[in-house]
């Protein structure tokens, strides 16, 4: 597998690869991926993702802001909200428009640029407890510490929980988001896996690794963004009444087997038809002699493209509305990157919807290339052509 980020300039001017493979720890609950690439390769100053380029995402981050500050916004001492991986700072703006203390840290340069742009205090940086510590020194401990799609990224997960521990005010709140595992087995989302996402979280898995260092899960709460997350609710131990979802949902990972490889192995095998489904009905539809592009050059199609071996004689060109990755060629398989207003000039038969997680936001915004006959192709959670008309 490629970088799952690295979109070229040129075919094969890439020639960094690693082997892409998941297993599951019985013990720990944790489904992990086996290597992963070192993590400069995959975090620096130009990394291709853009949080706020999603206006649902935007929308849902200052909700989630504003649930948790509500809370702290009840004593009189000075709050400070930390996040990590604050991107471009779409969810610290919300905390910035209120005139509170806050910090963002992150370690790709150019998206933090971004987040300084709109005013939003940042230090660039991977977050662990080293960092913990200095932020701790220089600043005060946090009120509220954010995290959104970020700890699946982290390898270290003992000295990140050690550093929440020592960063998070006694009375304090960590809240995070992950992609769920539950949700990527029900839907076979095997694209949840790639070079960033070293981990896919139950909550299983959760509560034991904060537990080691002496923190306490006190909710769990089930998000439908990213096709499934759940988020997370941390805090010292003894601190706050633990809410009947985490027992609940406990349970309901148990049932459902998440706690046994054996759901593991099947989800393998699940992922083997999809592909082959998928490569199927590309095949088909190329011999017919329709035009096949896909919708945006998420992190996520480079595991389908490259899985399937997908090129660009079934995909002749993705649509994407990142300006860093227009231009450029996608990741392993060199299907070429377009602006989504290229893509309408001359719409193609169909479009395989890449980023299936954001379906809802881009339907409404590709109405009219629907109306006109354009047909989606999902691969999740089943691979279908789909017609949608409008009510
Ligand atoms: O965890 C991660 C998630 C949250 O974001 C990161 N490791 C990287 C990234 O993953 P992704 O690229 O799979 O994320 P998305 O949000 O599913 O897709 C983003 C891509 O989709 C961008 O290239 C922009 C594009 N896009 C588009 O072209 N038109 C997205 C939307 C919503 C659109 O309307």
């Amino acid at each position: 597998m490629p970088i799952a980020n690295n979109f070229v300039k040129e075919i094969e001017s890439d020639n960094y690869r690693f082997n892409l493979s998941a297993s599951f720890c019985q013990d720990c609950h944790l489904l992990q991926i086996d290597e992963q690439p070192v993590k400069e390769l995959m975090f620096h100053d130009e990394y291709k993702f853009f949080t706020g380029l999603s206006e649902h995402m935007r929308i849902h981050f200052h909700e989630m802001f504003e649930e948790y500050f509500n809370e702290v916004l009840a004593d009189s001492k000075e709050v400070f909200i930390v996040e990590i991986g604050c991107n471009d700072g779409t969810l610290l703006e919300a905390a910035k428009n209120r005139g509170l203390r806050h910090l963002g840290i992150d370690p790709s340069a150019n998206v933090v640029a971004r987040a300084r742009e709109r005013g939003i205090s940042t230090e660039i940086a991977f977050f662990d407890s080293t960092v913990a510590k200095n932020v701790k020194t220089s600043y005060q401990s946090a009120d509220l510490i954010f995290a959104a799609n970020v700890v699946c990224h982290i390898p270290d997960l003992l000295d990140f929980a050690t550093g929440i521990n020592m960063l998070l005010h006694e009375d304090g709140k960590f809240i995070f988001e992950e992609p769920y595992v539950g949700s990527m087995i029900e839907k076979t989302s095997y694209d949840q896996i790639y070079d960033e996402h070293v981990y896919i979280f139950g909550i299983l898995a959760i509560q034991k690794v904060f537990n080691l260092v002496g923190l306490e899960l006190i909710d769990a709460i089930p998000q439908s963004t990213h096709g499934g997350s759940m988020r997370y609710v941390i805090a010292h131990r003894d601190k706050f009444q633990i809410s009947d979802n985490v027992a609940r949902l406990i349970d309901q990972e148990l049932e459902r087997g998440y706690d046994q490889v054996e759901t593991y192995k099947k989800f393998g095998s699940e992922c083997e038809s999809r592909k082959f489904e998928l490569l199927k009905l590309l095949k088909k539809l190329n011999s017919q002699g329709y035009k096949v592009a896909g919708y945006a050059a998420t992190s996520k199609s480079t595991t389908v493209l490259n899985y399937c071996k997908i090129d660009s004689q079934l995909i002749s060109y993705i649509s994407d509305s990142t300006t860093d990755k227009q231009g450029k060629l996608s990741p392993g398989m060199y299907i070429p990157v377009v602006s989504h207003e290229t893509m309408r000039a001359n719409p193609p038969d169909y479009l395989v919807l890449f980023a299936w997680n954001h379906e809802i936001e881009i339907l409404r915004k590709e109405s009219m290339l629907t109306s006109q006959g354009m047909k989606w192709i999902r691969f999740v959670p089943k691979v279908e052509v789909v017609e949608f008309h409008e009510n």
